[in-house]
This record gives C-alpha cells, sequence and structure tokens, in this order.
C-alpha cells in the first residue's frame, strides 16, 4: 500500500496539479487494455474479453474524494464501454459508462479516458462493462480507503482481501445470449459459480483448486465482497465462523453479526472475520438464492480459509449451503441491515416527497414470427419494454437532439391490476418504447417499485445509476399505499444503489436529484436487462454554476 501511495503521489504531481494546491491534490491513474485471453475453468478453455488478462480485472485502490482517469484502450472485436458501479458521478455522466445512456460504446481499436472524482464517497465499489454480456469476464473491484488519518467507523482490520463472486459458463457468453435472443426463449443458465475467479473442485474436474484465503490465528480480516455474477443472487458462508457485517454498495452501517450473507448482482458487502476457531481448514460456499420455479445454476462455488501452518492435505471443516429457496435466512439477512447514522455518516432520508413514483417491474411475453413458440418473453417497468436508442440518451440531453427519447415515462400504471395475484389473467404484451422521467434539480423522489406475478413473481435487484438510495419499506404482495407508508423506516433505512426487490413483493426508497444529468435504472439480472427491465431519469441542470453536468470530453466516442 505504501509503495502504491509515493506512485501515486508521483503521478499527481506530474498531471494532475496544475489548478490547485499541490497539498490537496489526489489522482490515480490507471490503465485499462480490453483484450482477448485464454482462460482455463471448469477444466476447459476459451477465449474470454478480459482486462489487461486479468479474470477478475484489476482492482482500483483510491481515497475518498480522490480523481480516478482510466484509459481504456478497446483492442477486441465487440464495442465496449466500463461502468463504475456506484461512482456517484456528480456532474460527470460522461464517465458513467453504460452503453447508448451516457456514452456511445468504445468501438474497436477505440480508446476513451473515463475521468470521476470520488466526492465523499469510500468503501467497496465494482467496475464492470455495460454493453452486450461482457460484464461476465469484464469486471473488478474499487477499493475507496478513507481519508487518509480518517479511521473505519469499527475495529481497524488486520488485513483486508477482495473477493469477487462470479458466474462462468462453458461456452462463449455472447453465443449464449444471441442464441436465446434467437429463440425467444430463457438463456442457458452458467455452469459455475466463481470465488475471484475460480468454482473450487466441481465434478467431473477435479484437477481444479480453489481460491485459498490464508489466515493468522487470532487476527481480524476485512473481507470486501462483491457479487459480479450476471444473473444469480448468491449465499456466502464460511465453516464455523460469523461475520460481522459493516458495510453495503460503500455505505456504512450498523454492525451486525450473521453466519451467512445474502448478495444480489450489483451488491457490496464488507464483513469483519476473525479467526478465532482452531487452526485448520474451513469452507466458503457460495450457492444461489432463488424462490421462484425458474431454472438457476445450483451448483455451490467452495473456497477455502487456511489458518497459517496448517497442512494442505488436512481435513477441511465443510458447511451446508442454505437451499434455494431459503427465504428466512434471507429476509433475517435484509432486516438487519440499517444505516450506520451516526454523527459523522448521519442518514438523511428525504423527509418530503415531490414525486411519488408507483412502478411495476415484472416480464412479459410479445408477439415474435420467428421465435420458438412464436412469441418472446421481455421484461418491462409499468408495461413499457425499453428500446435501447442508438445516440447516446445524455449527448441527446445535453446538445438537445430530439427524436431519441420521450420524457413522458408513466409515474403509474396506467392500467392498475392485481399485480401480484396468482390467478390473474391479464394480456402479457408490453408496449415498446424509449420513455425517461424528468426530475428538476433537488427535488425528492419516493419510488415503489412494484414486482409482478405476470409470467411469475420473480426478486428484482434494481439498480439505479447516479444516486444512493435509502431503502425505506419492504412488503410481500400488493403495496397497500394507505397503510404501508406508517411504517416506512425514515430514521436510519440502510443506504444503498442496488435493492433486491422480493419475489412477489414490494420496495420503497426515497433519494435526491441531486445530480444533473441521464440516469439508468435497471435490473441488475443481465438477462432482464436485456429483456428490457431498464428505464431513466434526466434530471435538469439547477441554476448555480455548481449544478450542471459539465461539458463532455473531446475523446467522448461517437456513435
Ligand atoms: C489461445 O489459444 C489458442 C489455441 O490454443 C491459440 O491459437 C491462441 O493464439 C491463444 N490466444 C491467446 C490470446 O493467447
Ligand atoms: C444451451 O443449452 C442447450 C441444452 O443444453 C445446448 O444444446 C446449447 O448448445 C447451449 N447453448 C450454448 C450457446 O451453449
Ligand atoms: C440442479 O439443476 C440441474 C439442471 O437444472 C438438475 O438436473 C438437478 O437436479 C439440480 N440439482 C439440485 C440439487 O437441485
Ligand atoms: C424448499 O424446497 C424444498 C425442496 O426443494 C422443499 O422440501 C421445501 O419445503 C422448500 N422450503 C420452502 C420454505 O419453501
Ligand atoms: C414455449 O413452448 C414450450 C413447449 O410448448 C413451453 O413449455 C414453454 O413454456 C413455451 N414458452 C413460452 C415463453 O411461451
Ligand atoms: C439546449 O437547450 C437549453 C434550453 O433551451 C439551452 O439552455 C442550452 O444551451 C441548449 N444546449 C445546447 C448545447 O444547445
Ligand atoms: C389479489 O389477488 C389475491 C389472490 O391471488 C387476493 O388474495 C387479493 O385479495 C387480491 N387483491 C385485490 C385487491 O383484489
Ligand atoms: C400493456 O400494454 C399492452 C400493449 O398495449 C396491452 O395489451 C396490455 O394490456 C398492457 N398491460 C397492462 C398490464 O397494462
Ligand atoms: C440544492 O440543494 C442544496 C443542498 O441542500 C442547496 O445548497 C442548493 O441551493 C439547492 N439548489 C437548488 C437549485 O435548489
Ligand atoms: C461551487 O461553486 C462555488 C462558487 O460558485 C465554489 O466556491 C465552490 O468551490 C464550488 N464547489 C465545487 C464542489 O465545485
Ligand atoms: C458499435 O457501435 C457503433 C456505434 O454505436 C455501431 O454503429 C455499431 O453497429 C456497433 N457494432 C456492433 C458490432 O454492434
Ligand atoms: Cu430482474
Amino acid at each position: 500500500m505504501s509503495t502504491t501511495w509515493l506512485r501515486v503521489v508521483a503521478t499527481m504531481v506530474l498531471f494532475a496539479c496544475t489548478f490547485t494546491s499541490i497539498v490537496e491534490c489526489r489522482i490515480r491513474n490507471y490503465k485499462f487494455n480490453v483484450v482477448m485471453t485464454n482462460a482455463t475453468k471448469l477444466c476447459s478453455s476459451k477465449p474470454i474479453v478480459t482486462i489487461n488478462g486479468r479474470f477478475p480485472g484489476p482492482t482500483i485502490v483510491a481515497r475518498e474524494d480522490d480523481t480516478v482517469t482510466v484509459k481504456v484502450v478497446n483492442h477486441v472485436k465487440y464495442n465496449v464501454s466500463i461502468h463504475w458501479h456506484g461512482v456517484r458521478q456528480l456532474r460527470t455522466g460522461w464517465a458513467d459508462g453504460p452503453a447508448y445512456i451516457t456514452q456511445c460504446p468504445i468501438q474497436p481499436g477505440g480508446t476513451y479516458l473515463y475521468k470521476f472524482t470520488l466526492t465523499g464517497q469510500r468503501g467497496t465499489l465494482w467496475w464492470h462493462a455495460h454493453v452486450l454480456w461482457l460484464r461476465a469476464t469484464v469486471h473488478g473491484s474499487i477499493v475507496i480507503l478513507p481519508k487518509l488519518g480518517v479511521p473505519y467507523p469499527f475495529p481497524k482490520p488486520d488485513k483486508e482481501a477482495v473477493v469477487v463472486l462470479g458466474e462462468w459458463w462453458k461456452s462463449d457468453t455472447e453465443a449464449v445470449i444471441n442464441q436465446a435472443q434467437k429463440s425467444g426463449q430463457a438463456p442457458n443458465v452458467s455452469d459455475a459459480h466463481t470465488i475471484n475467479g475460480n468454482p473450487g473442485p466441481i465434478p467431473n474436474c477435479l484437477a481444479n483448486g480453489g481460491y485459498r484465503l490464508h489466515v493468522d490465528l487470532g487476527k481480524t480480516y476485512l473481507l470486501r465482497i462483491v457479487n459480479a455474477a450476471l444473473n444469480e443472487e448468491l449465499f456466502f458462508k464460511i465453516a464455523n465462523h460469523k461475520l460481522t457485517v459493516v458495510e453495503v454498495d460503500a455505505l456504512y452501517v450498523k454492525p451486525f453479526t450473521t453466519d451467512t450473507i445474502l448478495i444480489a448482482p450489483g451488491q457490496t458487502t464488507n464483513v469483519l472475520l476473525t479467526a478465532g476457531q482452531k487452526a485448520g481448514k474451513y469452507l466458503v460456499a457460495v450457492s444461489p438464492f432463488m424462490e421462484a420455479p425458474i431454472a438457476v445454476d445450483n451448483l455451490t462455488a467452495t473456497a477455502s480459509l487456511h489458518y497459517s501452518g496448517i497442512l494442505t492435505s488436512s481435513a477441511m471443516k465443510l458447511v451446508a449451503p442454505p437451499p434455494k429457496n431459503a427465504t428466512s435466512v434471507a429476509n433475517t439477512f435484509i432486516n438487519s441491515l440499517k444505516s450506520l447514522n451516526s454523527e459523522t455518516f448521519p442518514a438523511k432520508v428525504p423527509l418530503n416527497v415531490d414525486h411519488s413514483l408507483f412502478f411495476t417491474i415484472g416480464l412479459g411475453v410479445n408477439p415474435c414470427s420467428t421465435c420458438v413458440n412464436g412469441s418472446r418473453v421481455v421484461a418491462d417497468i409499468n408495461n413499457i419494454t425499453f428500446v435501447m436508442p442508438t445516440t447516446a440518451l445524455l449527448q441527446a440531453h445535453y446538445f438537445n437532439i430530439s427524436g431519441v427519447f420521450t420524457d413522458d415515462f408513466p409515474s403509474k400504471p396506467l392500467m392498475p391490476y392485481n399485480y401480484t395475484s396468482s390467478t390473474q389473467t391479464m394480456n402479457p404484451a408490453t408496449n415498446r418504447g424509449t420513455k425517461l422521467y424528468r426530475l428538476a434539480y433537488n427535488s425528492t423522489v419516493q419510488l415503489v417499485l412494484q414486482d409482478t406475478g405476470m409470467i411469475t413473481p420473480e426478486s428484482h435487484p434494481v439498480h439505479l445509476h447516479g444516486f444512493n438510495f435509502f431503502v425505506v419499506g419492504r412488503g410481500i404482495g400488493n403495496f397497500d399505499p394507505n397503510k404501508d407508508p406508517e411504517n416506512f423506516n425514515l430514521v436510519d433505512p440502510v443506504e444503498r444503489n442496488t435493492v433486491g426487490v422480493p419475489t412477489g413483493g414490494w420496495t420503497a426508497i426515497r433519494f435526491k436529484a441531486d445530480n444533473p444529468g441521464v440516469w439508468f435504472m435497471h435490473c441488475h439480472l443481465e438477462v432482464h436487462t436485456t429483456w428490457g427491465l431498464k428505464m431513466a431519469f434526466v434530471v435538469d441542470n439547477g441554476e448555480g454554476p455548481n449544478e450542471s453536468v459539465i461539458p463532455p470530453p473531446s475523446d467522448l466516442p461517437k456513435c
């Protein structure tokens, strides 16, 4: 760490400190080469798209308020863009990354310099490709340390480790989604889950080892866990060890102790682990959470905790992962999450609501003459299956290009119905459109996300770009606007950037639109995003000089 810091200080003097005081200035420069790499997992190899040949990709390390630059050079045949998941990107939407939302993709042979500041943020976030299904292998973590000299609001760990969870397909992931889109049906589930790029020993692939976390007896570790899987919520558990959750999505929580973590795609969770058991080897198990009758990859990925001095051949203490329908384990975990809400880190929950929005999220079926059943599975928000534009929305907004989007996204369903009824017989067809919802700068939003039973109810981890939000309420069945708000937590609700909407239930979030630009909101199950469970907010500029989108960089890719 100290050498990184020295190097950073050196680069900042060279590149960054022309306009401000050298003492205050911090900049971290990275270079991401997007390349094809031969990967060997599951005892077979295939070419995958990676950053700098690594899977998972490189970790970005910075401190709160640092500026990060990442020069991305595209050496592959695919269009690429990178999203810095959870980074607020205050006024710098040009660096947010979702293709055709805030930028045109970086085309083969192209380059783009992402530049953003980690204003007031510290914790674990991550980055990933935000185009096609490339994020399956193009992802890595972002570790934001507190400002120099500022302690964590929990006991200082002896060491830290990043643990990135993923999903692995034997086939090329672009072939998997292309095949599904052609047929109109669900894509194949993955062939394994991974822990730091390794599934652990799996059937018919005995040669494959697993990720090992080496620990010293009595020491405490901060594990920075990232769910980079495409389509699956995951349980994470370590034999005989308790985990103390201290942060989610780079926001501190009231510490609580659990033996199982639930983490949805897009989410990050920091836990303290004390190596306080009998010296030995302990299994780390990662398995899917899925309540609906939907196919999942049901393999458990494994890694191991190795106490120092223990022989590799010594017996492993095992642990059984929760069954995939372990709703009560999931609920206990989710209900334990509360904002730290301390003097230094207050929970600034908006108490007045300017926009009260109600969005249904779910699946649908549209006709498709070339598809297998003559129909295509789609997904929607308020019955709109989002159609990706061919010009980036932020450009269209900033340069007043008309005809790219409309700002008439409905604030509530046009035709209310019994959303979670198992016997409703609504037409499952959806409308298609590129509609945005417009917000004035600084306006406050309450958004109820209601899962529907159309086709089947299912949990959806919804991610909002550009903001963190407070999760003020959650329930099963249909949201009741008369009764449910009485039980909202407006004091210390968990704050995050990605929230699981429960199967056949609802989640209510609140945020303040204090970041001008165009901000994507979508299900973080990649299959649902592909099917259209996405929309965007357009937040107008405010009046002050610090309240408008900064001009785009000159190397912004063109469509
Ligand atoms: C990957 O492996 C194939 C076949 O083994 C080989 O032809 C190719 O050059 C390799 N590519 C890279 C980028 O190493
Ligand atoms: C998806 O799974 C089916 C059935 O196992 C298989 O035939 C097909 O080749 C798979 N598709 C891809 C792209 O791997
Ligand atoms: C896991 O999934 C496969 C294929 O979907 C299925 O054949 C198998 O029975 C499942 N195993 C368990 C333990 O659920
Ligand atoms: C979970 O699934 C198992 C079998 O797959 C079933 O026996 C059990 O009742 C289910 N549990 C719940 C809570 O639905
Ligand atoms: C497509 O048809 C098959 C066989 O009839 C059926 O099992 C499946 O549910 C259908 N899928 C959709 C999306 O309609
Ligand atoms: C876009 O329109 C707004 C409002 O009419 C105006 O203030 C702004 O200067 C225009 N932007 C460009 C790039 O033309
Ligand atoms: C919605 O449907 C469920 C059963 O599927 C039923 O129990 C409930 O009363 C219905 N709600 C309304 C408002 O009709
Ligand atoms: C959604 O829109 C389609 C197409 O206009 C319509 O057929 C369907 O009834 C609508 N569904 C709902 C739930 O509003
Ligand atoms: C937005 O809110 C901030 C902080 O509350 C305040 O300083 C600023 O003046 C507000 N701007 C507008 C345009 O309301
Ligand atoms: C915002 O603008 C004011 C001057 O209008 C300036 O003093 C302040 O430093 C700016 N803040 C930021 C974060 O740019
Ligand atoms: C890559 O992006 C450009 C610009 O949007 C687009 O014209 C082109 O079709 C894309 N290429 C592929 C292979 O999708
Ligand atoms: Cu979803």
